[in-house]
């Protein structure tokens, strides 16, 4: 072969495996007025609301840097993303960094993985209920299931509060004028940035199409249909499926759901040969108002004097609008309940999804579990007279670049200085107090002990099975940092642990029913401090919260130190 014939072989050969490359990003965040009608300002990044969409192929190694124009300090999260070796750049204030002061700036190196759709958020404060959030997709060379869609939409689905979160609304929620926990109720749902009936998807292009949707709100769980049209779920917080067949799903806070449509499978009622020569058909994005502690439409919060006239009277049911012609004109028909459809009679409507299958069942490998850990969630009035997230009777309280609980108590955690969980396991682990696993009545397996103050010691490569026991009367999505986990059972499907043994979903947000549970499993084979949390962003601010500390020995033993970069942030703090 000669030597050009070599270089080009070899150009080729790179083409065709993908050569992992460096994706590099800035995100500005700072405030904006995104709509001339309101006076709420939106953090955001880049100045867009939702922030930009970031994009990389599996492998990638993406350099975002983060550059801080608030006046308050702030981080960034990967959400979805391992942080394999990387345990300090998962953003997660107080666990594995300080925050980047006011005018600070710190960029976040990780290994773009695992593959799908994921998403990005502000971890301090309410920072992403008030706008700081955007999309994240890390796609393959080839797609599993890329022959069933020729195009692609992304929704980002968000609550919209007419009032800033941070101040007005936190400081009512955490107030002892609050007993009852009533978590403020969003004004709006907002997707791409834009209200009910003004965002249309031009499906003119090819008939099929695949959607990757993302429910960034801050308390709203949704319903998600189009008229007349089934739905092939292929993807679930960035685990492949086998294509799985609905009518509508449920989408609780922070989890991903991507399925395609075929336009050909659309139902002659809505069709534009039918009757009604309508070219254009409803997505609809309802908020489920049955997770509100109140009647939604008929609440006024104390913190609101009145209703603002922006954007409108809360509405549960967002429409979107699928242009067939891509003319963007609405529907002729009225937006009332769809007519059921023979042909998806038969679809269910899911809420969990534990029995869609993943995609690539032959070498999925679910190892048997090798610990145990219940936790118990409640909300309960601390001694002030505010309620507070409780898990194992700990409640998380953020106090700038690190975390402490307070079990009735305000109880700082154990080292002279203040420092995020990760430096603490770097340099003086003892210090965590954190007792080891041990044998306990009533499971055969070690269980997982904590320190008292929300810390859980977890040995390296144990294969941890978590109940989670939600007392309360509310659902909660909760979410684990560092790692996914399959998803065994709930108490709305406790069969599916038996029914799917072989092949569990995995997630990264589990949906636990109220006063019900769910059973989760996953490998602590990432070192590191890892937030569990409910990522219903109020109740995180109430403290349901805990972090799990994965093998400080291992941590040290892979070579971690704490970098100059993250010791600059300390010290700025
Ligand atoms: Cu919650």
């Amino acid at each position: 072969m000669s030597t050009a014939m070599r270089i080009v072989f070899t150009m080729l050969v790179l083409l065709a495996v993908g050569e992992a490359a460096n994706v590099y990003q800035t995100l500005y965040i700072d405030k904006i007025l995104p709509y001339p009608e309101s006076s709420k300002p939106v953090i955001s990044a880049n100045s867009s609301f939702p922030g930009p969409l970031i994009e990389a192929y599996h492998g990638d190694t993406l350099v975002i840097k983060v550059i801080n124009r608030l006046s308050v300090a702030t981080t960034m999260h990967w959400h979805g993303l391992y942080q394999i070796g990387t345990p300090d750049m998962d953003g997660a204030v107080g666990a594995t960094q300080c925050a980047i002061p006011p005018g600070g700036n710190f960029t976040y190196i990780f290994k773009a993985d695992p593959p799908g759709t994921a998403w990005y958020h502000g971890h301090m404060f309410e920072q992403y209920t008030d706008g700081l959030f955007g999309p994240l997709i890390i796609r393959r060379q080839v797609e599993p299931n890329h022959e069933q869609y020729d195009t692609e939409q992304l929704f980002v689905i968000s609550d919209w509060y007419n009032y800033p979160a941070r101040g007005k609304l936190t400081n009512w929620y955490l107030s002892s004028s609050n007993p009852d926990g009533i978590e403020p109720l969003p004004d709006a749902t907002v997707v791409n940035g834009k209200f009910t009936k003004s965002l249309f998807i031009s499906a003119s292009r090819s008939s099929r199409i695949r959607f990757r949707v993302i429910n960034a709100a801050s308390l709203s769980m949704y319903k998600i249909s189009i008229d007349g049209l089934p739905l092939h779920v292929i993807e679930l917080d960035q685990q492949d499926t086998v294509p799985y067949n609905v009518s509508s799903f449920a989408l609780n806070v922070a989890q991903r759901v991507s399925f395609y449509i075929d336009l050909r499978e659309l139902d002659s009622m809505y069709g534009p040969s039918s009757f009604s020569s309508t070219n254009s058909i409803f997505i609809r994005i309802e908020a489920m108002t049955d997770m509100y502690p109140v009647d939604i439409l008929n609440y006024v919060a104390p913190y609101a004097t009145q209703r603002y006239a922006h954007p409108t009277f809360f509405n549960p049911l967002y429409l979107a609008i699928l242009s067939l012609d891509s003319t963007n004109s609405m529907p002729i028909y009225e937006p009332r309940d769809p007519t059921p459809i023979l042909s998806m009679a038969n679809l269910p409507s899911d809420t969990n999804m534990l029995a869609a299958r993943p995609f690539n069942q032959s070498n999925y490998v679910i190892p048997n579990a090798t610990h145990y850990v219940n936790l118990v969630a409640k909300f309960a009035l601390d001694d002030t007279g505010i309620n507070r997230g409780y898990i194992n009777d700990a409640t998380y309280a953020f106090l700038g670049n690190y975390t402490r609980v307070k079990p009735t108590l305000i109880v700082g955690i154990k080292p002279v200085k203040k420092e995020p969980l990760l430096h603490q396991m770097a340099t003086r682990p003892n210090t965590l107090d954190l007792p080891s696993p041990r044998i306990q009545p009533g499971s055969p397996l070690p269980t997982i002990q904590n320190n008292g103050y929300g810390n859980y010691l977890i040995p390296y490569g144990a294969v941890v099975d978590i109940f989670l026991n939600n007392t309360d009367g509310g659902e909660h999505p909760f979410h684990l940092h560092g790692s996914s986990f399959w998803v065994i059972s709930t108490s709305e499907y406790p069969t599916a642990e038996n029914l799917y043994s072989r092949a569990y979903i995995k997630r990264d947000v589990v949906s636990v029913p109220a006063v019900g549970w769910a059973k989760i499993r996953f490998v602590a084979d990432n070192p590191g401090a890892w937030m569990f949390h409910c990522h219903i962003e109020w109740h995180m601010a109430a403290g349901l919260m805990l972090t799990f500390i994965v093998s400080p020995n291992q941590l040290l033993a892979q070579g971690y130190t704490i970098s100059n970069s993250q010791i600059d942030l300390c010290n700025a703090a």
